[in-house]
């Protein structure tokens, strides 16, 4: 749920005499995430204007938090900061402190160095340090007492991801009688890797804490109910876990598939505008007008497959399959957790290989890969979008990846391929891609050259049933699925 890339859109932080993370009002929705969805900017003037950052989330959540009375609970994006409540573009939002320490303990350590690669099967190894873990557990209670406090009677709680698994359980404990949700955006891992954490019962019974915790694929719902069953012997079975209320009987807890998606009516706007087509051309112009543009478009992380993708390239060109001038790679690699060491490799790795490629293969006129390290404003992104042929999403392991369904939304002309790894949650939706396993070279290479040779009317034939299904399940079908699940179940344990 990760978009760090503000907008234009600025709100003036309000200056209350509340004391920081409090607010003497009472809120009957809110919205709990590591992160609020804005960017703290300076005016020329000096004074503080705050940039919402332009996540699907947001959008998603914007009626429900206008219709609801709506707050969002979360940290303001800079360390040691103690702010007061404010608002930005009607949303109230409640800034919590994170101190240096804190943010090296919880963020980047616990949440960034064991929960992030244990949660993706253990494609880097995690790091377990007790005093991260003790960090996560204050920080976590942190979340929680806020949002207890600004919560009316009976309010709707909806927390979010893996930084804030505590949260549900620390909430209900101090405010039974509000209703819970969790979603947690990345994926859950089967139990045997899962049996790693040496806080595993503690995270778990944390997560059931909620009355309806959301993921993102079937498969996910299912590890996270075997893992209840496995450490506290509970009848589990996605949808429903029954969790002993402590008084003879049960509560149900509701855990299943809630896939996450994007605002399509945005994008496919953006993609319309004059001046972003007219940008795509120059795009395509600029690289020599290739035959073929492949596009990957990943934060730069070790989950999205960034290096089997440059391999893949590289044999292709090397065998003489595909050839610099008719084919270029261009490679957005925007900037991620750069204080965590297995980032700092990772980036190494991939500027060394893509030197290594243009070494090899590049002319003066062309290269091979096109490598772009730094975040875009969205008009760019989508003109991106709309000059690439073929879209390569092959991570190793992702809870959804929004990339490759904003890739489908902006092809408003039914044309272009999309290269997508079954260990994406995308691919339980979007299976008129072709699907590939990144870690056969062999298979994402033949992947590649089906894509950029495909007949038109093939692409258009998958690309419209692409399209179909994401603009049917757009982000507000997804949240308002998520709410409604959660409303009835809060009803049905009112009624019990
Ligand atoms: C997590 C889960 C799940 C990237 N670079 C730029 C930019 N982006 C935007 C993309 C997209 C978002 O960031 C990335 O979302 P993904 O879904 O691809 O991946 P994660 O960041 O890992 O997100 C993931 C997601 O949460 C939601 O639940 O799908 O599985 O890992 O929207 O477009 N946007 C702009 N400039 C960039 O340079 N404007």
């Amino acid at each position: 749920m990760t978009d760090p890339h503000p907008t234009a859109s600025h709100g003036t932080a309000s200056h209350g005499t509340a004391p920081h993370g409090t607010d003497a009002r009472r809120y009957d929705f809110i919205v709990v995430s590591n992160r609020l969805p804005v960017d703290r900017r300076t005016a020329p003037d000096g004074s503080t204007v705050w940039a919402r950052s332009p996540g699907g989330l947001v959008t998603a959540l914007e009626p429900v938090m206008a219709a609801a009375d709506g707050a969002w609970v979360g940290w303001a994006g800079a360390p040691d900061a103690e702010l007061d409540p404010f608002d930005v573009d009607g949303t109230r939002l409640v800034p919590l402190p994170l101190s240096a320490l804190e943010l090296e303990r919880y963020y980047e350590g616990f949440s960034n160095d064991t929960l992030w690669p244990l949660y993706h099967d253990v494609i880097a190894a995690p790091s377990f340090h007790r005093e991260w873990w003790e960090a996560y557990t204050t920080v976590n209670q942190r979340f929680a007492d806020a949002a207890a406090r600004i919560a009316a009677p009976g309010a709707t709680v909806w927390v979010h991801d893996y930084q804030l698994q505590l949260v549900p359980r620390l909430l209900r404990e101090q405010r039974p009688d509000l209703t819970i949700g969790y979603f947690h955006h990345i994926p859950f891992p089967p139990y045997g890797i899962y049996a790693q954490l040496p806080w595993r019962r503690q995270v778990v019974e944390g997560l059931l804490g909620a009355d309806v915790i959301g993921f993102q694929r079937v498969a996910d719902a299912g590890n996270f109910s075997r893992a209840v069953r496995r450490l506290f012997g509970y009848a589990a079975k996605s949808p429903e876990i029954r969790v002993p209320d402590g008084q003879g009987g049960h509560r149900a807890v509701v855990a299943k598939a809630f896939p996450i998606s994007i605002d399509v009516e945005s994008f496919e706007e953006i993609a319309r505008r004059p001046e972003v087509q007219e940008r795509a051309r120059q795009i395509r112009a600029d690289l020599g007008d290739p035959d073929t543009i492949f596009l990957g478009v990943d934060r730069l992380d070790y989950t999205k497959g960034i290096r089997h993708r440059l391999k893949a390239f590289g044999e292709l060109l090397g065998e003489g399959r595909l050839r610099v001038g008719d084919a270029v790679l261009v490679q957005v690699a925007s900037p991620s957790r750069e204080r965590v060491e297995a980032y700092m490799q990772l980036r190494d790795e991939i500027e060394l290989t893509v030197g290594r490629l243009n070494g090899t293969y590049a002319t003066i006129s062309h290269s091979a890969v096109s490598y772009l390290h730094h975040g875009y404003p969205r008009e760019e992104m989508v003109a991106l979008y709309l000059a690439a042929d073929v879209m390569l999403v092959t991570a190793l392991r992702d809870g959804m990846n929004l990339v490759a369904k904003e890739y489908v939304a902006c092809r408003l002309h039914d044309d272009g391929v999309l290269v997508l790894s079954e260990f994406a949650g995308a691919a339980d939706e979007l299976k008129n891609a072709l699907l590939i396993n990144p870690h056969d070279i062999e298979g994402l290479k033949e992947a590649m050259v089906t894509a950029a040779r495909m007949p038109r009317r093939e692409q258009t034939t998958r690309m419209r049933a692409l399209r179909r299904r994401v603009r049917d399940n757009d982000v507000a079908r997804w949240s308002s699925t998520f709410l409604d699940t959660l409303r009835h179940a809060s009803h049905q344990s009112s009624a019990r």
